[in-house]
């Protein structure tokens, strides 16, 4: 197991060589979007160390998640659409180009295991709402009842005061969970997981069930996963971006800034606009990189567990 490191290239005839630094990456290796990337992580590496495969790990880290009370934009306690309906939007996927999604589902506790089973148990990627609450009952999953909990009841609300149809997300108003991992073998998984945008158009859809959008994994090259207002995503395509700019030889880092180059390029009025990206190679050397201040993610290693602040185009 190696650490990561930033190894200072040795010299060489070539002048501009000697300055380049070599990365050297660390396995096993899980990165997660937000606070609540530490307890996913912690949980995520936990189902690895119990012998658990690199999926196993990505499925149960963001369950943690879409459990967690505290959090408006994953899982059933998120915020609801303009209706007052909560839609949730999961996405899974393994390095050998395995995948599974579903979206705008309703009464689903843990969307990213109906993800899984779609992956699994369907001919399919994709199964949208009313259809993937229907294949979740055959698969056995429970039907939760549609309240909205206290804390999105009060925020549902107040918006409702002036029903403001902002389809923003910026520093202050984001969580999707997006985790992507890789194993001591160099098998890669990752998970994407929200209830989207607060106050949507009911039906409204965002990256993080679209492959290549929100997530993207390949063994060969890497991963990368994405948060932040997902039309901006899906107009490039970021995560799988992401893996083919690493493909052609940029580091995770790089790659990163360059999707946000790409994203910026792509979509005016960026200015109250917040989307960051993830990523890991098959090294396990990672990247990270957002629009505004403000994106932070968890690293968890075999030793160690921790945030990180993401560095970001518009500086502080
Ligand atoms: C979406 N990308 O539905 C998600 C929301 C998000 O932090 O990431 N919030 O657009």
């Amino acid at each position: 197991m190696s650490s990561a490191l930033l190894i200072p290239g040795v010299a060489t005839a070539c002048a501009q060589e000697s300055q380049k630094a070599v990365l050297v990456g660390e396995k096993p290796l899980i990165l997660s979007t937000w606070n609540h990337g530490l307890p996913a992580n912690a949980a995520a590496m936990g189902k690895l160390n119990a012998g658990g495969s690199i999926l196993d790990a990505v499925e149960e880290g963001v369950r943690d998640t879409e459990l967690d009370l505290a959090n408006l934009s994953v899982g059933l306690q998120g915020l609801p659409d303009r209706e007052g309906i909560t839609t949730l939007d999961a996405s899974i996927m393994t390095g050998d180009g395995n995948c599974g999604s579903v979206a705008f589902v309703r009464q689903i506790k843990h969307p990213i295991s109906l993800a899984r089973k779609v992956m699994e148990n369907t001919p399919h990627v994709m199964l949208a709402g009313e259809g993937a609450r229907q294949f979740a009952i055959m698969e056995g999953f429970p039907l939760e009842e549609e309240v909205l909990s206290p804390k999105a009841a009060e925020a549902y609300a107040k918006w409702k005061e002036t029903s403001q149809y902002k389809p923003i997300i910026n520093i202050e108003n984001h969580d999707t969970i997006g985790m992507i991992g890789i194993d001591s073998q160099g098998n890669m998984a990752g998970s994407c997981t929200t209830s989207g945008l607060a106050y949507k158009m009911h039906g409204r859809v965002g990256d993080s069930p679209i492959i290549g959008a929100g997530l993207y994994v390949d063994n060969e090259v890497g991963a990368a996963t994405a948060t932040g207002l997902g039309e901006t995503i899906i107009k490039i395509c970021g995560s799988f971006l992401i893996v083919e700019l690493m493909r052609q030889g940029r580091t995770p880092q790089e790659a990163c800034e360059e999707a946000v180059r790409r994203l910026i390029s792509k979509n005016k009025n960026i200015n109250d606009i917040q989307a960051g990206f993830l990523a890991i190679n098959k090294e396990g050397v990672t990247g990270a990189f957002a629009v505004h201040p403000g994106f932070n993610f968890a690293k968890a290693t075999s030793k160690e567990n921790v945030m990180i602040d993401s560095s970001s185009h518009f500086k502080p």
